[in-house]
């Protein structure tokens, strides 16, 4: 899609720092950060949300973020948890239409969630 960010970033036309990379999928910090470690996962193919997934996309995604998810816990002893959520749809929070995952990081503290 043309005027997709998450699409530029997989074609390099906007600098992102990336984590994870194959032929199918994407991980690259969060912009915002809500902690350190914040990523997102995401399809290289465009798909808006999670409703338009077909069951090859799905195995696709979901048997990338464990592993990620591992990676991430293993730059930082001091992780202690992870919050996986994933926005779909404008009424769900959504605001940028290229279906992810947010990966967060937690350390040790409930009190930082947001
Ligand atoms: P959501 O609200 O679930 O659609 O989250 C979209 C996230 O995308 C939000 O946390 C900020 C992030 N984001 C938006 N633009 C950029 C960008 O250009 N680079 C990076 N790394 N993240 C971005």
């Amino acid at each position: 899609m043309n005027d997709c960010v998450f699409c530029k970033i997989i074609n390099h036309e906007i600098p992102s720092h990336v984590v994870y990379e194959d032929d199918d999928v994407l991980a690259f910090l969060d912009i915002t950060q809500v902690t350190p470690g914040h990523t997102l996962v995401i399809p290289k193919k465009h798909v808006t949300d999670i409703f338009e997934y077909d069951e090859t996309l799905a195995q696709t995604i979901f048997s990338r973020i464990p592993k990620i998810a591992r990676g991430i816990e293993k730059s930082n002893p001091a992780i202690q948890g992870m919050n996986i959520i994933n926005n779909n749809r404008e009424m769900a929070y959504q605001s940028v239409f290229h279906s992810h995952f947010h990966l967060i990081p937690r350390y040790g503290k409930k009190d930082d969630f947001t």
